[in-house]
């Protein structure tokens, strides 16, 4: 299939970084067994990708901006442009040998998402959107889920780590949702989360206390497959609150009007 110039760079980029990653996975594997488990190594996996992804993307791009997870804000000489980058989305379970996590990388432009690439090195998905041109896996057109009735609804959460966010909201949260629906994942991707709901395997996902990197290249995937992206207020703006929910129009106004009122 045909790819703009700019999904080209984006695709090699994350194709690079990404068999970095799956050697790394291999070496994660083995360290399991290891005392220390293979905490540092990851780290310098994650680090690693996102020094890759810098170098190929600023080489092709010289003068966009960059924020990526590991390196934070980088100032490019084209103000109206700025890479949002996830070396690793999922590090705790690749940490765990869990085959999924993701690169995201999304662009910015003058403050809108514009593209965004969403790669699972473990299983070669690769989620692919610019606006107003649509979203794809693997050249395969997306559209998001049908599904009108909760109940019949597979939904996606996240969860708060220790030490982070409000556990008890998120109890609450899971045991309203839960009452409601088909089924209740956690699977642990953020920006994965977000291209199931593109790729029509989830129905809905909700999330509190994200960065702009876990989302930014899943919104414009999400919303080119035709899915609503916002926060949890319905109308708020996921890069700037951290919290985000989405589905089709009508999942995504369901889950608002069930978790909106919790967070008050
Ligand atoms: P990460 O793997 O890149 O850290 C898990 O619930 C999801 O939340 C992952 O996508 C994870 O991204 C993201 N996340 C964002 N901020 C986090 C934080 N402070 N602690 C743990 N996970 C975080
Ligand atoms: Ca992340």
């Amino acid at each position: 299939m045909l790819h703009s110039a700019l999904i080209n760079v984006m695709v090699k980029a994350a194709r690079r970084a990404g068999r970095s990653l799956k050697r790394d996975l291999g070496e994660v594997e083995n360290l399991q067994v290891s005392l220390k488990g293979p905490a540092n190594f990851v780290s310098l996996a994650d680090k690693r990708a996102e020094q890759m992804l810098l170098e190929d993307l600023t080489k092709a791009r010289p003068g966009y901006g960059f924020i990526g997870e590991e390196g934070g804000v980088r100032a490019g000489d084209d103000k109206t442009h700025t890479w949002i980058v996830d070396p690793l989305d999922g590090t705790t379970n690749f940490l765990h040998g869990i085959p999924q996590f993701a690169i995201s990388i999304g662009l910015q432009r003058e403050g809108t998402i514009i593209a965004g690439l969403i790669y699972n090195p473990a299983n070669d998905d690769l989620y692919i959107a610019e606006r107003g041109k649509g979203a794809f896996l693997n050249d395969q057109r997306l559209r998001v889920a049908g599904r009108r009735k909760l109940g019949e609804c597979v939904i996606a959460c996240g969860l708060p780590h220790i030490g982070r966010g409000d556990h008890d909201l998120s109890r609450l949260e899971m045991t309203e949702i839960q009452n409601k629906v088909a089924g209740l994942r956690r699977f642990g991707a953020a920006a994965l989360d977000m291209a199931f709901i593109a790729a029509g395997r989830l129905d809905g996902y909700w999330e509190r206390n994200l960065q702009p990197w876990d989302m930014a290249a899943g919104q414009i995937i999400v919303r080119e497959a035709g899915g609503i992206v916002s926060g949890i207020e319905g109308d708020d703006d996921p890069l700037k609150t951290g919290n985000v929910v989405c589905g089709n129009e009508f999942i995504h106004a369901e889950l608002v009007k069930i978790l909106k009122p919790l967070g008050k």
